[in-house]
Parts: C-alpha cells; sequence; structure tokens
C-alpha cells in the first residue's frame, strides 16, 4: 500500500496511532473526553443525549481503528470485491449493535453505570438510520452485516436522504406523516469530500469521426450535479472487519454554482440551480411494493447509479489491470430493478469514455451484474417512458435501443418462427407512449436472476420473466431464500433469550454458526429450562405492554394472548383479514353469556405499520383498525377478552421491542403475493407461532420446523387465478359469517360507516382481488385451533422451542454464503493474523 510518509518516519506513526479502549475505565475515559471536548459540555449538564453522543464518539472511534485496517487489508489483499447497489438501506440504531459486535457492551453498561446512567435509556436516544421502506431495505441491512460477519470484501452503495420514511402519527384514527429530518446528530457518518463524482443529466448526444477514422460518441452540454460520499462503517460481529457503506450526497457542481451567475445578477436563479441539485437526495420514496414513474427518481436512480460505478471504475483503475479482468475483480448485485441504469453506464464508460468495442465491452457487463428480484407484484415492476428517458439520459436510451437491438436479433435466430416472442421479450413496450421494462434490461445485462423464496423463485420463472427462461433456459434463474441477522434479531433484541440458549448449548458460537440451535431439541423437555424461556416471553411481553402503556395510555393484560402483525400496509398483506376476523371475534364475545366468557382466551390484537402517503385503501385499512380499537377496548362487555392496539411509527428500533414480544404473529398474504417476508422469520426465532398462509418463505419455514408448529390456512397459489375468474364469471357468493361482520361495520358500530364502505365494496362488488372471503373461514377456524392450542402452555413452549431449535436456516449468514459461491463467486478474507495480533495487544 502506498504512503506519502517517508518510511523513517513511519515509527512516530505507528507509535501514536490509537489501540481504542476496552476496560470500562479506558470506556469512560474516553466518554467523559468526548462529552466535555467534542461536546464541550460538563457534569453539570451532561443529559442523555449528552451521555449517548459521548458513548457513541468513542466507539466510533473504536470502529474506525478497524475500518481503516479493513480498508488497507483489503486493498492489499487485491481480492474480487462485492458491491450491493440498493436504494434503501434501513439500519435502524448502530450503538447497541457497535457495542454488541466489538464485544464491549458490558464494559459500556458499568463504565455508564459509574457516570450515572443506564445503558438502556442511552441506547434509546438514537435516531434509527431509516433509509429504507420495509423488507426490502431491511434485508439490505441485514446482508451488510453478514457480510462484515463472514469477513467478505463487500461495499454498500445508497443515496444519503436528507429525510428518510416519514414518522407516523394517528390523529383521529387516520395516518398523518412527519418528515423524518435525521442528520442533525449522525455520529455514524463520515464526510468524504474529497471524493466526488460529476454526474451529467439533459443535454444531446453527438457524434462524429475522428481524424484516425474513429467513431466518437460524446454526450454534452447537460446539467452537471455533484455526488458527494459519506461513509458508514459496518462492523461484523467478533471479528475485526468493518466494512463500508457508501452514500452519495447531491449538491450543485462548483462549475454550476456560478459565480458569474452571482455577478450578472442571476443570484436568485444560481440558488435556485443550488436548491433543484441538493433535492435529488433531499427524500426516500414512501411507497413498498409501488412504482409510480416520476422523473425526480429517475434522476436519483441514475445519480446514485453513475456515482457508484465512476468510483467502482476508477477503483479498478488503480489496479492497472487489463478491462477483461473487470469481472474477476468486481461483482455488483442489484436489489430490485432500481439501479438498472448501472448496466447501462457500465456499457457506456466501456464504450464512450474507454474505447472498448460493444462485444468485448457487453461481455464484461453481462458477467459482473447479479439482479435480485423481490416482486411479482404487476403494480411494483419498473417502467420509465422512452421520452422521459430520451429527454433525461439521451445516451443511455440509445444504448438500451442498442442491447435491445442485440439482443432480438439473437432470439430471432434462435427461435426464427416466434414473431410474438420477439414482442414478449422486448425491452421496449409498444404502448402509447413506448416504455423501458426494467426488469428485462436487468434480466439481459446480468449472469444470474434469483428470487428471494423457492416459491417466488418458481414463480418468477413461470408467470413474469417465463419467456426469458425460454430464451436464456433455465440455469440463469436460481433461488437464494432471504435471511435475517441474528445479531440484532436475536441477540439484541432479545438478550434474555440469547443467553438462556448460550447456557444451554455452551457458548455463543450459534451466532455465528445458527445451525448450532439444534442443539436445544435435546432439551424441549427440560422443565427448568421450559420454565425458563416461558419466564422470557413472559418479561418481553411485560415490556411490550409498559411501550402500550406509556405510547398508548392504556394498559394490556400482559398474560393474553398476544397476536401481532406487523409490517407495511398493503392490501395484499391483508391486514383487513386480521381486522375482519377481530370484528368477527368481538362480535362473537358481544353475543355470549358471562360463564361462556370465562372459557375464552384473552387477546390482545396489535397492528403496526405505514401506508404509503398516496394510497388511499391502505389509509382505510389503519382508520378502521384505529375505531375498532376505540370501540371494542373501551366496551365492558369485553373486558380484558380483546384488545386491539395500533402501534404508532412502526420501525426497526420499536420491532425490537415488538418481535421477542408475541405469541403469535400474522403472515397472511393472499398466496403467491409476498415473494418472502423476513418478519416471519425474526417472530419465530424469537420463539414465537405464526398463523400464515402458504406464501413466501412460510413454505419454507414450515419444511424447516414441522407442519405441528405452524398455523397454515387459506387458499394455494395455484388455485389464485381460478379464484379470481370464478369471482366475476362464476355464481359467486361472499361468506356468510364475512357479510355480518360487514352489515356491522354498516350499521356505525365503528363511527361513520361510509368511511369504510370503499373496503367492503372492493369485495363485494369488486371481484375480491385478494380473496379475503375466500380465505376468510380458514383464518377464522384456525384462529380458534390457535386459541385452544395456547390452554396447553406445556405443549405450547414445546413448539416454540422446537421452532427455534430448526431456524437455523434463516440466518443471512446462509443467505450471503449462497450468494458468494453461486452468483458473486468471491472468497472471504482471512482474518485469522488480524485477529491474533489484536488478542496479543
Ligand atoms: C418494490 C418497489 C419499491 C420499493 C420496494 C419494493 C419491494 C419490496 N419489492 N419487494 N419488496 C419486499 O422485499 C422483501 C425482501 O426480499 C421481501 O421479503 C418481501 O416479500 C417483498 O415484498
Amino acid at each position: 500500500v502506498e504512503s506519502s510518509i517517508p518510511e523513517h518516519m513511519r515509527e512516530a506513526w505507528k507509535k501514536f496511532s490509537p489501540k481504542g479502549f476496552t476496560t470500562k475505565d479506558e470506556f469512560e475515559s474516553e466518554a467523559v473526553k468526548h462529552i466535555e471536548t467534542t461536546l464541550a459540555r460538563s457534569l453539570f449538564n451532561c443529559d442523555e443525549l449528552a451521555a449517548y453522543s459521548g458513548t457513541a464518539l468513542a466507539f466510533r472511534d473504536r470502529l474506525i481503528i478497524d475500518w481503516n485496517k479493513t480498508q488497507q487489508r483489503q486493498s492489499f489483499a487485491d481480492q474480487k470485491r462485492l458491491y450491493y447497489l440498493s436504494l434503501e438501506f434501513l439500519m435502524g440504531r448502530a450503538l447497541d449493535n457497535a457495542m454488541l459486535n466489538v464485544g464491549l457492551k458490558n464494559v459500556a453498561k458499568d463504565g455508564l453505570a459509574d457516570l450515572g446512567f443506564r445503558i438502556e435509556d442511552i441506547i434509546a436516544q438514537e435516531h434509527d438510520a431509516a433509509l429504507g421502506n420495509g423488507g426490502l431495505g431491511r434485508l439490505a441491512a441485514c446482508f451488510l452485516d453478514s457480510m462484515a460477519t463472514l469477513n467478505y470484501a463487500a461495499w454498500g452503495y445508497g443515496l444519503r436522504y436528507r429525510y428518510g420514511i416519514f414518522k407516523q402519527e394517528i390523529q383521529d384514527g387516520y395516518q398523518v406523516e412527519i418528515p423524518d429530518y435525521w442528520l442533525d446528530f449522525n455520529p455514524w457518518e463520515f464526510p468524504r469530500h474529497d471524493v466526488s463524482v460529476d454526474v451529467q443529466f439533459y443535454g444531446w448526444v453527438n457524434k462524429y469521426t475522428n481524424d484516425e477514422g474513429k467513431q466518437i460518441v460524446s454526450w454534452q452540454d447537460g446539467e452537471i450535479v455533484t455526488a458527494t460520499a459519506y461513509d458508514v462503517p459496518v462492523p461484523g460481529y467478533g471479528t475485526p472487519t468493518v466494512n463500508n457503506l457508501r452514500l452519495w450526497s447531491s449538491k450543485a457542481s462548483s462549475g454550476e454554482f456560478d459565480f458569474a451567475k452571482f455577478n450578472s445578477g442571476e443570484y436568485e436563479s444560481a440558488v435556485a440551480d443550488e436548491q433543484r441539485a441538493e433535492t435529488i437526495s433531499a427524500v426516500l420514496y414512501p411507497n413498498d411494493n409501488l412504482e409510480r414513474g416520476k422523473e425526480l427518481r429517475l434522476k436519483q436512480q441514475y445519480f446514485w447509479c453513475a456515482a457508484s460505478l465512476h468510483d467502482i471504475v476508477r477503483r479498478f483503475k488503480k489496479s492497472k489491470r487489463k478491462w477483461s479482468e473487470f469481472s474477476d475483480q468486481v461483482a455488483i448485485q442489484l436489489n430490485d430493478t432500481h439501479p438498472t441504469l448501472a448496466i447501462v453506464e457500465l456499457q457506456r464508460i466501456l464504450v464512450d469514455m474507454e474505447g472498448l468495442g460493444w462485444d468485448e465491452a457487453w461481455t464484461i457487463v453481462t458477467s459482473t451484474f447479479g439482479y435480485t428480484n423481490h416482486t411479482v407484484l404487476p403494480e411494483a415492476l419498473e417502467k420509465w417512458s422512452v421520452p422521459l428517458i430520451q429527454n433525461l439520459l439521451p445516451r443511455h436510451l440509445q444504448i438500451i435501443y442498442e442491447i435491445n437491438l442485440q439482443f432480438l436479433q439473437s432470439v430471432e435466430k434462435r427461435f426464427p418462427k416466434d414473431r410474438d416472442l420477439l414482442g414478449r421479450v422486448s425491452i421496449i413496450e409498444e404502448s402509447q407512449p413506448k416504455m423501458v421494462r426494467m426488469a428485462y434490461l436487468a434480466i439481459i445485462g446480468s449472469h444470474k436472476v434469483n428470487g428471494v423464496a423457492e416459491l417466488h423463485s418458481d414463480l418468477i420463472k413461470t408467470t413474469i420473466f417465463k419467456d426469458f427462461v425460454k430464451v436464456y433456459g433455465p440455469d440463469k434463474f436460481t433461488n437464494v431464500t432471504n435471511g435475517i441477522t441474528p445479531r440484532r434479531w436475536l441477540h439484541q433484541a432479545n438478550p434474555r433469550l440469547s443467553e438462556l440458549i448460550a447456557s444451554k448449548i455452551g457458548s455463543y458460537e450459534f451466532l455465528k454458526d445458527l445451525t448450532l440451535l439444534n442443539k436445544l431439541e435435546p432439551f424441549v423437555d427440560d422443565k427448568e429450562f421450559k420454565k425458563e424461556w416461558a419466564e422470557i416471553k413472559y418479561a418481553n411481553k411485560v415490556r411490550l405492554a409498559q411501550h402500550i402503556q406509556t405510547t398508548k395510555g392504556y394498559s394490556v393484560n400482559p398474560k393474553a394472548l398476544f397476536d401481532i402483525q406487523v409490517k407495511r400496509i398493503h392490501e395484499y398483506k391483508r391486514q383487513q383479514l386480521n381486522i375482519f376476523g377481530v370484528i368477527h371475534r368481538y362480535m362473537a364475545i358481544k353475543s355470549m353469556s358471562p360463564e361462556e366468557r370465562k372459557k375464552l382466551v384473552p387477546r390482545v390484537s396489535v397492528f403496526g405499520g405505514k401506508a404509503a402517503p398516496g394510497y388511499w385503501m391502505a389509509k382505510t385499512i389503519i382508520h378502521l383498525i384505529n375505531k375498532v380499537g376505540e370501540v371494542v377496548n373501551k366496551d365492558p362487555d369485553v373486558g380484558d377478552l380483546l384488545k386491539v392496539v395500533f402501534l404508532e411509527d412502526y420501525n426497526v428500533s420499536k420491532a425490537e421491542i415488538i418481535v421477542p414480544a408475541s405469541d403469535i404473529s400474522e403472515h397472511i398474504s393472499t398466496a403467491g403475493t409476498e415473494a418472502s417476508g423476513t418478519s416471519n422469520m425474526k417472530f419465530v426465532l424469537n420463539g414465537g407461532m405464526i398463523i400464515g398462509t402458504l406464501d413466501g418463505a412460510n413454505i419454507e419455514i414450515t419444511r424447516e420446523i414441522g407442519e405441528q408448529n405452524i398455523f397454515l390456512f387459506g387458499n394455494l397459489s395455484e388455485d389464485v387465478e381460478d379464484l379470481r375468474h370464478h369471482h366475476f364469471y362464476g355464481d359467486y357468493k361472499v361468506n356468510p359469517e364475512l357479510v355480518k361482520v360487514f352489515d356491522c361495520i354498516k350499521k356505525g358500530t365503528f363511527g361513520d360507516e361510509g368511511a369504510f364502505g370503499a373496503l367492503i365494496s372492493g369485495i363485494v362488488e369488486h371481484g375480491d382481488y385478494y380473496l379475503v372471503s375466500d380465505d376468510f373461514n380458514s383464518y377464522c377456524q384456525t384462529q380458534d385451533l390457535i386459541d385452544e392450542a395456547y390452554k396447553d402452555q406445556d405443549a405450547w413452549v414445546t413448539k416454540s422451542i422446537t421452532s427455534v431449535a430448526r431456524m437455523g436456516f434463516f440466518t443471512s449468514d446462509r443467505c450471503i454464503n449462497e450468494y458468494a459461491d453461486t452468483i458473486w463467486n468471491i472468497e472471504p478474507l482471512d482474518v485469522a493474523e488480524e485477529k491474533e495480533v489484536r488478542a496479543r495487544t
């Protein structure tokens, strides 16, 4: 590794380079130093926020040491790297995670106690990094954790949004969105003002032949926006590896923010230019599983892809290798189609800027990229209008047309008689206006395409991408079932359960090799162990009940069955099915005698999740849940038998409280619609049961934990199409029990009945696309089975322990190793030596 410091002067550097604290005293000294100097506070005005800041800065220093070394080690090793391109990284809080990963949480706990603080209160000061909508963004965060933990040389690339996902408030039962300005104090990011890329938009394409007779293409006279890098350290668990997440922030380029404009009196227009440039990275689009085709979104995508690609290419060029070796050094994974323009951009760099021939460049491009599909919902599949791209990225549109031409010619050669096929697989949809189908471009530009659970990967091969299976053969398409990091979703969220597991199986090794959980199975009949297991679940429920008390102002009984559905609000996820089931239960209770009521299992139904601000039907579902809660929770006939709670502003840090507290969680999407789901894995790993459909990863969870340990219901994905057809053309009748629920709503039981009309008519009159009525019976019956099963607490705990013991497969470590072996072709870096050095010092 090169250095500008002369050899004989490096001793001084080495002597004084910081080693980082390891003891309680050293931690306190570092934290107090930061509080008194960096923050200019003192013993007399150190509140919890200042204590958080001091603690965070102390841990940050420690991370930086390992981070710098990791980056040096990775440059030196000169191996292939993986770049994970994602528009979303839903990281949550960093401090707790950093403390656990470097193994110094107990040191900090004792140190903070000495200084007069409780570590939980300090951790709770941190603002979530919420640069994502839901499952897709959180998956990216779990992947970063696993890649660091497994010592892969891997970088994340994303956007540094000034506003993450909005904060949700409920007013009068309605969702209200509050902007999430999160950058006030963020010790976890490092601006790299020396790392920037100028990105061009608009302009025109100039093609000419130069003096040597070579075709030159230049894209010129566009608007320039500068991308500045902000780096976030990503520590692995129990390893010296600290990887990098690079987020780009936009600002007007110095050339653009023109002093000439000031001088000529165009002050306002100069400021406006500046504002416009900054707008690109200003806000995360708050839509999950929905693409709305807004120009600013496309600008975000290109801005981030171009900056990332230029950064990657710049790093490659330093190695002075031949271009043909590019894909031996670089693998790029596309998290859904959002970064598909990276394919076009790399082709442009190689052909227009580096002068490679088209075919040579295209071979490099396709061997570099892999594409992960996360959804089959038609409204989420990205399409951009040709005129929009033509205007914003004129050269890229030409390249897309050329890619398409070459592809279609190759298809025509292989399937000369199939004219229809050409139209079906064309990147360009021949509509008015013409549209670019981003998923098709991503498939054609990648060497592997994967789905995120077995059913989903089968579905994309037989439905939305079936023509491409015909063209490329089945081997280009593969499955990598999603996973979650057990560090955050077991050890951090549920420390007592993690400790109990470690005490039984002898160590915390299971956090690095989750299959070791199977060592728990021999203990399923151990009385003492089962008692502790149940006590921990109860304590976690008490904690959630306290959270409900402080945030909602009423109490729920922690002895009741906690039934939880937390995820984005979406018709396909069917929170409406859940709340209709709750109303059905409420009506049943109301009709019972006091004696009958005594036999019931008390239940708390917890909901949480955000609706996209423009998704009116999802907002109506939130409204109904809240109105049902208002009525049910104060009904004296019901008492403790049923409570309905809508938890506001569901996010990662709240999930860490909610997930460990469930008895049952709901994963009840219409079969075939939820690609994987990942919270299903989190709940089971924390000893909860699932009520679910045969959809996404539920199917593999069932296979692993056993059918007797999950409550499945509903129609199968292969029957959905016929059922939908039947709704329109058969003798369709809404389920009579559901009709009673609708009548109850229409009577005004939950206030203004008109407010919920669309929810009902969608089912009764408009074809019930999500099969709520078809599945209602089976859903309610299964809920009854759950009540019965819950009465036998001993058998319930057996199910719980057995399930946890069999969840090893769902770690994101397994998932990342599969990507590394079958798609990226990368090996972990050897850090044994580094570990030894650290152990000695
Ligand atoms: C699509 C468009 C915009 C924003 C988000 C999406 C999106 C999110 N598409 N799929 N997802 C979810 O991804 C998760 C991780 O793979 C899956 O577990 C989940 O089923 C998808 O809905």
